[in-house]
């Protein structure tokens, strides 16, 4: 084996070729911890940022059991079949469970990870919120640099991990299980404001019914939602869907086609990804600089002694809070 000593020279055009290999070495690279990983993560994603190639980017979330997996088995299955070249990427932060949400249950893609046109990627196991957000963005990017033309970001429902991956992908779908009763199972308002489509699933057999109520339940609420002005009459919009049967999947394609076209045309989407672009920026520069807070001795024993001295009402937080960033300019 050689020894890569320039990792990002020779990923690069492999991963442009849309070898997967190099993808998933790429992946490895970007959830790297190490210093020298990370300095060459970033040079491999700034020679692929010329690139320029774009994918459509989901967010997809939903509590535990509701079909995810399913969902994206089927879903995914769907657009290979139209020619498509699909990834699949998970945001786990909870992630006591066997190593992320996807890697339990390939067997529940066992169809799609055997396509040569689909790449699956579990979620990194023991990661935190904000790593698991950077490795995610990274990976979205490689995918896109490999010729991906959709990438699916999986996310079960726990809170900041929703909002995360609105933050990164350009259309944001919750996956609701059909309800016994008339309540709408405590969704958060936040989540649903959210949502691009809602879509209810296993509307098959004997939940197909209680599907359907929940779905006008669902349309109903998101009428109350303020009308986006970015998008055209009739979104966010929540229809019925069978993962199972594969059911309503088709219809839900084109609505995620439609949407996308209008917020193209009207400058939507690339005035979000401009957006999203620059908010990531100016998080990295915010990790950057606590990051380098706690790695200096020095400045650590001073953070210490200052919290102390506001904990024990010596000093007020923003005199100590101005102090402390005096010394950092010495
Ligand atoms: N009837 C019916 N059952 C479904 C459908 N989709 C998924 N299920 C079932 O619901 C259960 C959970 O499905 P998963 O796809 O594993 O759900 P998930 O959201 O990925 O779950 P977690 O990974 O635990 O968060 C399984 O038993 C599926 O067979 C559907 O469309 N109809
Ligand atoms: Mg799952």
């Amino acid at each position: 084996m050689t020894l890569m000593t320039d990792p990002a020279a020779e990923l690069a055009p492999r991963i442009l070729a849309g070898e997967r290999r190099a993808l998933a070495r790429a992946i490895t690279l970007v959830e790297s911890g190490r210093a020298d990983h990370r300095a060459q993560a970033t040079a491999l994603l700034e020679r692929l940022a010329s690139a320029g190639k774009q994918a459509l980017r989901i967010g997809l979330s939903g509590t535990p059991g509701v079909g995810k997996s399913t969902f994206i088995e089927s879903f995914g299955m769907m657009l290979v079949r139209q020619g498509l070249k699909v990834a699949v990427l998970a945001v786990d932060p909870s992630s006591a469970r066997s190593g992320g949400s996807i890697l339990g249950d390939k067997t529940r893609m066992e169809r799609l990870s055997r396509e040569p046109n689909a790449f699956i990627r579990p979620s990194p196991s023991q990661a935190q919120l904000g790593g698991v957000a950077r490795r995610t963005r990274e990976a979205v990017s490689l995918c896109e640099a490999a010729g991906f033309d959709v990438v699916l970001i999986e996310t079960v429902g726990v809170g900041q991990s929703e909002t995360l991956v609105a933050e990164m992908t350009d259309l944001f779908i919750l996956l609701m299980a059909p309800a016994g009763g008339d309540e709408l199972q405590g969704v958060k308002r936040g989540i649903m404001e959210m949502a691009d489509m809602i879509l209810v699933n296993k509307a098959d057999g004997d939940l197909k019914p209680a599907a359907l109520r929940t779905m006008s339940d669902y349309a109903g609420a998101l009428r109350l939602l303020r009308k986006r002005p970015q998008d055209p009459e009739g979104f966010p919009k929540a229809v019925a869907v069978s993962a199972l049967a594969e059911e309503g999947l088709k219809a839900a394609w084109e609505d995620m086609g439609a949407l996308t076209a209008w917020r193209r045309e009207n400058g939507h989407f690339d005035r979000r990804r401009a957006e999203q672009a620059r908010h990531w920026f100016e998080t990295e520069v915010r990790e950057g600089l606590l990051a380098r807070l706690q790695s200096d001795p020095e400045i650590r024993a001073q953070m210490q002694a200052l919290g102390s001295a506001v904990a024990e009402g010596q000093t007020a937080p923003a005199a100590a809070a101005a102090e402390m960033l005096a010394a950092l300019q010495r």
